[in-house]
């Protein structure tokens, strides 16, 4: 067995813990005690609301593996990824981070942060190779083992259905998301999944991430299935995720228990206010709405705004009114992905009543060239949801970063540059719920380093890093600030 549970020790030496096996929360506490001493705010009257969930989020293909066991059938990732040139070191997922055998390690993980969340994904082509028909036998025991042991060890499942691992064989068959067969397609696998483990699974997400599997898969062809499609062909694909996600949410009420609660897991186009003067918050807001017109605005409204339909013009999706009540059938809760600000905006005396501001050269960026840390997007972009929308369940399903993660002489990785990222935007996660945001939890994405999509293995998430020779897994100091977190629920 390559891994290595690490232990308390572990953690109290790179935390510089003294006493080997303290309780975290006497740590905690004692901690706000002398900061109060100190002179320093007393955190404890600045942390997060009681029953605040914490919690960690990964994705079957990017962490799993074995992408031959039990039946599995092929995803266009398996296909993309095994096309020449597609990704950056030339990898691919096929063993991952291992975790289709090692995930009884990887909640033991999960634990020792302290979290008692955990958002994974279901690999649809292992529950129907073919992406239809008749399920694999086989298929949905791994997620059975999983929840099993998420269970003994008190961590709530919290299941997205769909992480981009498509079925290969809906891509030949229908053209994947460029036909409503695969919406339909989608919500038979979702009706499935939510009737056999709708009895341990009470928080479902549909779709991550609608507009970058629709831009980065369907328009700049840079993720899976690769395609470059023109704008009319783009806007049907866009149209048909959104129908996908209505007609699951329709599926999983009809075929889940009682009380199963489901919402989409999206990367909302943020948009924040340059300066915050009522006039650029307002134009912010609209903002939001008109750049979310084709995923959150049309699910939430049931309709596509003016503006996106004068602007699609011929090019505008083929739908139906039953289509668009279909896609905007009530959620209970919006999962949001908030990485970075999109775009910063200012009021502005035109058609629009906004600018975007362009990014100057000089804007920074996080390890990844393309995330520029803005850590006042974990507050804007909850707020405009629930104001816009009267939303009043909010998750935020991933927020994290990359680094370069090299460990230091001493062996550890000390990640200051993600532990700043964090402890930034958990602050405006803090200034959003303490205004009555109604932010429930936050999953940290991510819980190891994983397959990073077209980036391969070169840009690492995890707070814990992953040999992915060894598949050893080992904290990063950034697991400490995390289990920090959650022991003061407030900020560390
Ligand atoms: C998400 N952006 O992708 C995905 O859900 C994860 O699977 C992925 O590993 C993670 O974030 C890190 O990339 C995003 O440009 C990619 O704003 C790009 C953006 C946001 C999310």
């Amino acid at each position: 067995m390559p891994f290595k549970r690490f232990s308390r020790r572990q953690f109290a030496r790179i935390t510089g813990w003294s006493a080997l096996g303290m309780p975290v929360l006497s740590v905690g506490s004692g901690l706000a005690d002398q900061g109060k001493e100190n002179g320093l705010p007393d955190r404890r009257t600045s942390g997060f609301p009681d029953g605040f969930l914490w919690g960690t989020a990964t994705s079957s293909y990017q962490i799993e593996g074995a992408v031959n066991k039990d039946g599995r059938g092929r995803s266009i990732w398996d296909v993309f990824a095994h096309t020449g040139g597609t990704i950056s070191d030339h990898s691919n997922a096929d063993t991952a981070a291992d975790h289709f055998h090692l995930y009884k390690e990887d909640v033991q993980l999960m634990k020792a942060l302290g979290a008692k969340a955990y958002r994974f994904s279901i690999a649809w082509p292992r529950v129907f190779p073919e992406g239809t028909g008749s399920p694999n036998p086989k298929g949905l025991d791994f997620y059975n083992r999983l929840l099993d042991e998420l269970s003994a060890n008190g961590m709530e499942p919290f299941a997205t259905l769909y992480h981009w691992d498509l079925p290969q064989a809906l891509q030949d068959r229908h053209g994947g998301w460029t036909s409503r067969e695969t919406s339909k397609a989608f919500a038979d696998y979702a009706a499935h999944v939510a009737g056999r483990l709708g009895d341990r699974v009470k928080h479902f997400f549909t779709i991550n991430e609608c507009s970058r599997l629709v831009h980065l898969g369907h328009g700049l062809g840079a993720d899976a299935p690769g395609l470059k499609l023109s704008p009319s062909e783009l806007k049907q694909v866009r149209h048909n995720v959104a129908l996908g996600h209505g007609l699951a949410v329709q599926a999983i009420r009809a075929h889940g228990r009682a009380g199963i609660r489901v919402g989409p897991a999206e990367n909302a186009v943020s948009c924040i206010p340059a300066i915050e003067t009522p006039a650029n918050i307002r134009a912010a807001e609209m903002a939001t709405r008109e750049l979310n017109a084709g995923y959150l605005t049309v699910m939430l409204e049931g309709r596509y705004t003016d503006a996106y339909l004068a602007q699609a013009g011929k090019d505008a999706p083929k739908h139906t009114a039953e289509d668009l009540r279909i896609i905007s059938s009530p959620i209970d809760f919006v999962g949001l992905n908030v990485y970075m600000p999109d775009h910063y905006v200012v009021a502005a005396d035109n058609e629009r009543g906004f600018t975007l501001a362009p990014f100057p050269a000089s804007f920074p960026h996080m390890n990844a060239a393309w995330l520029r840390p803005g850590p006042e997007a974990m507050y804007w972009v909850p707020r405009h949801v629930a104001k816009l929308w009267n939303v009043k369940s909010i998750y935020i399903t991933e927020n994290g970063t990359s680094g370069s993660d090299q460990p230091a002489a001493d062996g550890t990785i000390y990640d200051v540059d993600r532990i700043m990222y964090l402890r930034n935007y958990l602050t405006h996660l803090q200034r959003a719920t303490s205004e009555g945001v109604p932010v429930l939890g936050y999953f940290l994405w991510s819980l190891m380093d994983n397959f990073e999509w077209s980036d391969g293995y070169e840009q690492r998430f995890g707070l814990y890093h992953v040999d992915f020779g060894t598949k050893r897994r080992t904290p990063k100091l950034s697991a400490s600030f995390y289990r920090e977190t959650i022991a003061r629920n407030a900020v560390a």
